[in-house]
């Protein structure tokens, strides 16, 4: 077989949140699967990944949980790196679009561009948000989408429709930073005019159709992303800005152009190309050889990411004018959880790092499951029973069976060692004949990305060699028959070799602990279908069980775990308000703020959030009515030092009159707290 050299890059996640099973299942998995099989057969492979650390989403991230953006993508950067490292997704690099190389990468991109006039300079008016002074692009921005009436459709896209969208068709648009309508303003940048490409993407697009006996033809492309690209391109290829008025992300690298930035579904997918020169670099290689000439570069990306890897990066490639453009761009649909979508706000996910602290040694289990349910052409569903029921009826009593009784027979009859093959019978050569062919099944379903096919196929292996033990009973035979049961062992155990290599892309510590029991090394797929793989005498362990079952306890609890934690959900936390206008030095003196001691404090009858308080504030003793009755109880917060403005008019307050008011600090969770002094001073300290 000819040996190629791939570029395999699955989507940057953002570097906004953890990683859930949706992400695994429809992205990081199958990418894994395809890249361990193609090392195996000896291609040249770089996998590429890393995360997405500049746009709205980190941005606003930032905002919510009251930290800088640098703070975010550390954060989240190394909390997904962990996870993939953990459940051991092979990428050759997880790289970050926030490196220096990175930047300097995109800049060049985007300068060889412009020099060419591949871009169109304009300028536009746009939505500006006056209280914040910003431009609303993107998610900054969100009204009713224009094709379904989704009243919370965002400035570049409609989530429910899937429509690609601009700020400007948003009906009643609102700023997502002050929640106001945004007044239009001009500002200049620089456009991706589309339609330029349609006559070559059409027919290229088209050449991915591949029908009929095509169909397991890696070239072939998914109907979706035909389906989606093409509707794309009928709807009319419009010119698409690739700047930004935003201070976070790549600066777009030209005079005048202060305050701008590079458009982040720019420079995301150019991350791929700085991961790859990274990596270069780390391993002595010549990035250029994976983005130049015969290599094949694959993108595996979720749905919503089509249009960027099937139509705008292609362009930007395309303009470059020296790359390659995607040989294929398998994308995934969407994967539910237990009857609903996956969802950060109602906080109903299952998360990677959360499962793997729960289930270190359930890794291959989640893998399996996943695959067998990945939602190759059309949504698809986890459910822990499904989980239960995959890995109790599958992965332990068909796998983990065949494995177990191949392996402790050879222990109880030969100690250990491969017998001898003796005279095949026709059920013998038809096993035979049947156990060469897996490889080649396995492999073209593989190529076409069939991910799903290709397991169950390594999975139909143990089921044939189960049933070949069950036929012929060697238990039995063994007292009667001796000479037979040394060639039915001898098959059993090539069988199980053979599952120890074909699954090495699916499933790899369990494809270890089996080559671990059989004494082999690792394999090249070349050798698999072969009969011969342990030689008669060959030394094999006592197994240990492979796969533990899963008890209904686990599922019942995970369930209620998800029911819980759904009652939790994360909390909407609101944007940190902006500075207000200046006030004089003379204005701020006007304020008399003083510390003062609570002595007693008691509910106001007939209204949640108010506590009556009595305060000394060093110079007299007064009433004030406070709207804390939501964080603290009366009970614990007699005798505490707390700032007071006294000299606020004062009011009724539900009949109460109040004699000044406790400054309290409020976060973005809407919690409240005192503003206590730092060292213990009593009533009385004036504050200025
Ligand atoms: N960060 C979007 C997403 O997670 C994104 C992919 C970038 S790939 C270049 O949906
Ligand atoms: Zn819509």
């Amino acid at each position: 077989m000819t040996k190629s050299r791939y570029t395999v890059t699955a989507a940057l996640p953002y570097a906004n949140g953890p990683l859930h099973l949706g992400h695994i299942a429809g992205v990081y998995l199958p990418a894994d699967i395809f890249v361990r099989f193609l090392r195996m057969n000896g291609h040249d492979v770089a996998f590429i990944c890393g995360s997405d650390e500049h746009g709205a989403a980190i941005t606003l991230r930032a905002k919510k949980e009251g930290i800088t953006p640098q703070e975010i993508v550390d954060k989240y950067n190394k909390i997904i790196g962990d996870s993939f490292k953990k459940f051991d997704i092979s990428f050759d690099i997880f790289h970050r679009t926030s490196s220096e190389l990175h930047h300097q990468t995109a800049q060049d991109f985007f300068l060889k561009l412009n020099q060419n006039n591949k871009f169109v300079e304009e300028t536009t008016e746009q939505y500006f948000d006056e209280e914040f002074q910003q431009f609303l692009a993107d998610r900054y921005i969100t009204g009713e989408c224009p094709k379904c009436q989704n009243p919370n459709a965002y400035g570049d896209q409609c989530e429910k429709c899937g429509t690609d969208l601009s700020p400007t068709e948003l009906i009643n648009p609102k700023s997502t930073l002050s929640g106001k309508t945004p007044v239009l303003k001009s500002t200049s940048h620089w456009f991706l005019p589309m339609d330029r490409h349609e006559s070559w993407l059409r027919p290229w697009i088209k050449e991915g159709i591949l029908d009929g006996k095509q169909q397991h033809d890696p070239k072939a492309w998914r109907n979706q992303v035909i389906g989606q690209s093409l509707s794309w391109i009928d709807s009319g290829l419009h010119s698409r800005a690739m700047t930004r008025d935003l201070d976070w992300g790549v600066k777009v690298p030209l005079e005048g152009a202060d305050g701008k930035v590079l458009y982040v579904w720019l420079d995301a997918p150019i991350g791929y190309i700085s991961a790859t020169k990274q990596w270069a670099i780390d391993n002595k290689k010549d990035w250029k050889d994976y983005w130049t000439g015969d290599t094949k570069l694959v993108h595996f990306i979720g749905k919503d990411n089509i249009v960027f890897h099937a139509i705008i990066f292609p362009i930007l490639l395309k303009d470059h004018g020296d790359l390659i453009l995607p040989d294929n761009v398998p994308a995934y649909e969407f994967l539910n959880l237990e009857g609903d979508k996956f969802s950060t706000s109602r906080n109903w996910a299952v998360w990677l790092h959360e499962y793997l602290e729960r289930y270190p040694d359930k890794m291959d289990e989640l893998k399996y499951t996943l695959t067998a349910i990945a939602p190759e052409s059309k949504d698809s569903e986890f459910t822990w029973k499904e989980f239960q029921t995959r890995v109790n009826s599958e992965l332990a009593d068909i796998l983990g069976n065949f494995v177990n009784r191949a392996l402790v027979l050879t222990q109880k009859y030969y100690e250990g060692k491969v017998p001898d093959l003796g005279e095949l019978t026709e059920a013998d050569q038809q096993v035979l004949a049947d156990l060469e062919q897996f490889p080649s099944k396995i492999e073209k379903l593989i190529y076409a990305y069939k991910l799903r096919d290709a397991q169950t196929e390594v999975m139909n292996l143990a089921r044939l060699g189960n049933k070949y033990l069950a036929e012929n009973e060697p238990w039995k035979l063994v007292k009667v028959n001796p000479k037979r049961v040394e060639t039915i062992m001898y098959i059993a155990l090539q069988i199980t070799a053979n599952l120890s290599l074909l699954l090495e892309p699916f499933l790899p510590s369990t494809a270890k602990k089996l080559r671990t029991f059989l004494n082999l090394d690792l394999p090249t797929w070349s050798e698999t279908g072969k009969a011969n793989i342990l030689k008669t005498g060959d030394l094999v362990k006592t197994p240990e069980i492979l796969f533990p079952k899963i008890e209904d306890s686990l599922v019942e609890a995970e369930i209620e775990f998800l029911k819980v934690s759904q009652q939790n959900p994360v909390v909407e936390e609101k944007p940190l308000a902006p500075q207000k206008p200046n006030v004089s030095f003379d204005d701020f003196t006007k304020l008399d703020i003083r510390l003062g001691t609570i002595l007693e404090a008691e509910k106001v009858p007939k209204a949640d959030k108010l506590l009556k308080l009595k305060v000394d504030t060093g110079i007299d003793i007064r009433t004030i009515v406070s709207g804390i009755a939501e964080h603290y109880a009366p009970e614990d917060i007699v005798g505490k030092t707390v700032s007071v403005l006294l000299n606020l008019e004062p009011r009724k307050i539900r009949g109460v009159e109040s004699q000044g008011m406790i400054l309290m600090a409020e976060n973005e969770k809407g919690e409240l707290s005192f503003m206590n002094p730092e060292k213990s001073f009593g009533a009385g300290g004036e504050i200025s």
